[in-house]
């Protein structure tokens, strides 16, 4: 038969385009139960074409479920993704609960599918969105040339932060457009007053040096995700990573400047040559032709999207690439439901 699915946090941003996603690609899935808060229980929500109404996330809410995709704040992921375990699912958890947990999976199907059939716990992890954005053409990269070090840049979506970064980024547009603010210190902070949502800055006519929260010696949460994960994700527990993760006024795709040093010396046509045929990378380098990925051109699209590929100046073994990704997609959504694809797979047999 065809495995049972739920969708737990079906109301929330990710969870929209999750639902999208799913009736787009193959139906593999039996019942899609659709889970959320009590508050959202009873909302009727379109998925593979019909209605399903929500209902309440409890423990009975698992009863016959074989594969549950979590996507929920970490508090909740922490207590109900081993209550969906203990009631037979395997748990695809898009939270940061349990991405650094030894005995859990951390999986980007193109990159480490087969790491997924080990989860002492039932559980699957999900990168965060911003190192699911790149992470897909490093490996394809490392996987030929060998990485050594890595030190990336981010331009940070405001819908990573949510509905609460995009009404955000919206209604300080809305105060600023048409005037000549941006133009003295301090002219835009007091005009969007006390409306800076999820943000610590204003995010309109700006750039914010900061995603997450504080950790040790000035790092932001954001940091050391895009660090730890990478190093998780390409089996390469020591590899040096730096990041520094900065927000910028677009709704929805992250950016991110990447220089990556490998082991092995590099050509560009080389590793055109790699992106080009990497499945989920797309290659847009074209640069005398005003061809490179943007995120207002890539949003919506799946794949991760490489351009600007050059040869260090100062080292023939490091690239510097410009890399764009849906966050809401690729970042979250889609490996998601990939990843609910490979378990469907194995449970099938
Ligand atoms: C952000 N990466 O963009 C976070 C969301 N998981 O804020």
């Amino acid at each position: 038969r065809k495995p049972h699915l739920a969708v737990v946090g079906a109301t929330g941003a990710v969870g929209s385009v999750l639902l999208g996603i799913l009736s787009e690609r193959a139906d593999i899935w039996g019942e899609i139960r659709l889970i959320a808060s009590p508050r959202s229980a009873g909302r009727k929500l379109t998925v593979r074409g019909e209605e399903v109404e929500v209902v309440a996330l409890s423990e009975e809410a698992f009863d016959g479920i074989d594969v549950a995709m979590f996507d929920v704040p970490d508090e909740v992921s922490a207590q109900w993704a081993p209550v969906a375990v203990s009631k037979g699912a395997v748990v695809v958890d898009n939270s940061g609960a349990f991405r650094m947990d030894p005995d859990v999976p951390l999986v980007v199907p193109e990159v480490n599918a087969h790491t997924a059939r080990v989860r002492p716990r039932g559980i699957i992890a999900n990168p965060n969105c911003t190192t699911l954005s790149m992470i897909v053409a490093l490996g394809a990269l490392h996987a030929e040339y060998g990485l050594s070090e890595l030190i990336v840049s981010s331009y940070q979506a405001v819908s990573g932060a949510g509905k609460a970064g995009i009404d955000t980024l919206r209604a300080q547009l809305s105060a600023v457009s048409g005037t000549e603010l941006g133009t003295t210190p301090g002219d835009v902070r007091r005009a969007v007053g006390d409306t800076l949502g999820p943000f610590p800055a204003p995010i309109a006519l700006n750039v914010v040096p900061w995603a997450g929260s504080l950790q040790e010696d000035g790092w932001s949460s954001e940091e050391l995700k895009v660090r730890n994960e990478s190093r998780k994700i390409l089996g390469l527990p020591d590899l040096p990573v730096t990041a520094t993760c900065v927000r910028v006024p677009v709704i929805t795709t992250h950016s991110l400047a990447v220089h990556a040093r490998f082991e092995n010396e590099v050509t560009v046509a080389g590793a055109h040559e790699i992106l080009a045929a990497a499945p989920g990378v797309v290659l847009s380098d074209d640069p005398a032709e005003g061809e490179y990925p943007t995120p207002s051109d890539v949003v919506g699209t799946d794949p991760t999207w490489v351009g600007r590929v050059r040869r260090s100046l100062d080292d023939p073994r490091a690239l510097e690439l410009f890399v764009c990704g849906d966050n809401l997609r690729k970042g979250a959504a889609l490996n998601t439901a990939q990843i609910g694809e490979l378990v469907a797979a194995e449970l099938r047999g």
